[in-house]
C-alpha cells in the first residue's frame, strides 16, 4: 500500500513530532512526513526538523491580518506538498471551521490527559487539581468542538504521590511519544473508522 503523505503542525518543542519522523523512517511505516510547519518562528522543534533536512515552514501568525488567512497559509504548504493527513503536535493555535471541515477524519491531535476530562489547556496542572489518581494521553480526530473529537486510542498514566504538573506532564509525554505513532498509523492503514462521532478500530488485514 501506498504511503499516506503526512504534515506535522507544531508551536513548540517538537518531542511528539520528533517520535512520529522517527516511527515513519521505518520501512514498513504506513505514512511519510512530507511537511513541518511551525506557528512559532523560535520554536525548537523547527530548528531541529531543518538541521535534520526534513521540509520545514515557519508560518507566522503575526504576518497574517487574521485566523483565516494564517489557516489559509497554512492550508497552502499542505497543498504544495500533497499532504493527505494532519497531525498536530503541540500545535498551539485554534484552527478555524474551515481548516477543520476540510481535513475531516484526516487530522489527528495528541492531548496529554484522558479526555474528556481536562480539555484545554495546562491539562496536568487541572489532573492534580482535581486529585485524580490516574491521567494519560489522548489521540483524537481534529473537530470544531476543541480536543473534543472521536478519540482514537489512549494510555492511561499513574499520578504519583508529590507529583508537580511538571513531573506529570514528563511521565506523560514519554506515554505519548509511544501512543502517537501507533495511533497515527491506524489512521494512514485506514484501520481507525469514523461513524456516527466514534472511530472503531478494525483488525489488521493478514498479509
Ligand atoms: C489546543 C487546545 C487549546 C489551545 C491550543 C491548542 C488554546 O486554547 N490555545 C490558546 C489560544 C490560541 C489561539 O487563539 O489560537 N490543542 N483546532 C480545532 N479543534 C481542536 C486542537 C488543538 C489545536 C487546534 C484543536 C484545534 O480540537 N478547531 C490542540
Ligand atoms: C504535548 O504534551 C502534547 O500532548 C500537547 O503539547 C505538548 C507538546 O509537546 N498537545 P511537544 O512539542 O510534542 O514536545
Amino acid at each position: 500500500m501506498a504511503k499516506k503523505r503526512l504534515a506535522i503542525l507544531i508551536s513548540g518543542r517538537g518531542s511528539n513530532m520528533m517520535a512520529l519522523v522517527a516511527a515513519a523512517r521505518a520501512p514498513d511505516y504506513p505514512a511519510e512526513v512530507v511537511a513541518i510547519v511551525s506557528s512559532q518562528p523560535d520554536a525548537a522543534g523547527l530548528a531541529w526538523a531543518r538541521a535534520e533536512g526534513l521540509p520545514a515552514t515557519c508560518i507566522d501568525p503575526e504576518a497574517y491580518a487574521s485566523r483565516q488567512a494564517f489557516d489559509g497559509a497554512v492550508d497552502r504548504v499542505l497543498a504544495e506538498a500533497d499532504a493527505e493527513l494532519v497531525a498536530l503536535a503541540g500545535f498551539m493555535r485554534i484552527l478555524s471551521p474551515q481548516f477543520v471541515r476540510k481535513w475531516h477524519a484526516r487530522q489527528l491531535n495528541i492531548h496529554p490527559s484522558l479526555l474528556p476530562a481536562f480539555k484545554g489547556l495546562n491539562p496536568q496542572a487541572q489532573a492534580l487539581a482535581a486529585g485524580v489518581k490516574i491521567s494519560g494521553c489522548t489521540v483524537h480526530f481534529v473537530t470544531e468542538d476543541l480536543d473534543g473529537g472521536p478519540i482514537i486510542a489512549q494510555t492511561a498514566v499513574p499520578v504519583c504521590e508529590g507529583d508537580t504538573a511538571q513531573a506529570l506532564a514528563a511521565r506523560i509525554l514519554r506515554a505519548e511519544h509511544a501512543l502517537y505513532p501507533g495511533a497515527l498509523a491506524l489512521v494512514a492503514a485506514g484501520r481507525a473508522r469514523l461513524s456516527d462521532g466514534r472511530v472503531t478500530i478494525l483488525a489488521a488485514a493478514a498479509t
